[in-house]
């Protein structure tokens, strides 16, 4: 009986019964919301009101309009339309947890496009909104470069983690895509 108790114990110290997988990351924020709102099952992961999930061809990547057309079919739709889109950033703790959790580290794009010389959330020009400008920015130094005046869409994980670049959109990367909860389920925000 004691030494069975005493293997037990043992287990328990064990550094290996720790589940580090689990563990929370670094410098990320605990979602707000219960983690139920989102397909885990198929990728798809939550942060606060959105659900996030990384489109990783098996030839490594895809053009950034195409890989935007895998997250409309990837994501859920509303009244026949698409509200999936690859990811637009809006504060830090947002951008940490797509580098980190979503990409893994790994160069992705998001949704930017550059028109005119403008900056532009592609899903603000979805929705009718043509309000030029990235409220919230994270280049890499010396970025954006627009090398030969063609870096028109941006990847995440370029440098330092989480550093943003701009670069030619037919480069191949994965993507990461993303849909806001309140707008699937009716615009009833979840508790
Ligand atoms: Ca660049």
């Amino acid at each position: 009986m004691k030494e069975s108790l005493t293997i037990v114990v043992l287990l328990l110290m064990s550094s290996n019964f720790v589940d580090s997988s689990i563990a929370p990351k670094k410098g990320v924020d605990p979602p707000a919301f219960p983690l139920d709102k989102c397909d885990t099952g198929r990728g798809w992961l939550q942060y606060n009101e959105h659900c996030y999930k990384l489109i990783s061809p098996p030839e490594g990547g895809k053009s950034a309009s195409a890989i935007e057309s895998i997250c409309e079919v990837e994501g859920p739709s509303k009244g026949g339309s698409a509200i999936s889109f690859l990811a637009d950033v809006h504060s830090q703790a947002e951008n940490d947890f797509i580098a980190e959790v979503v990409a893994g580290g790994n160069r992705a794009w998001l949704g930017a496009s550059r028109f005119g010389g403008n900056w532009y959330w592609r899903i603000n020009v979805k929705r009718g909104n043509q309000e030029p400008g990235l409220p919230y920015t994270n280049w890499k130094p010396n970025e954006p470069s627009n090398t030969l005046n063609r870096e028109n869409c941006i990847e995440i994980n370029r440098g330092p983690p989480g550093r943003w670049n701009d670069l030619y959109c037919s480069r191949k990367r994965p993507g990461v895509c993303k849909y806001s909860i309140a707008e699937w389920a009716d615009g009833v925000v979840p508790k």
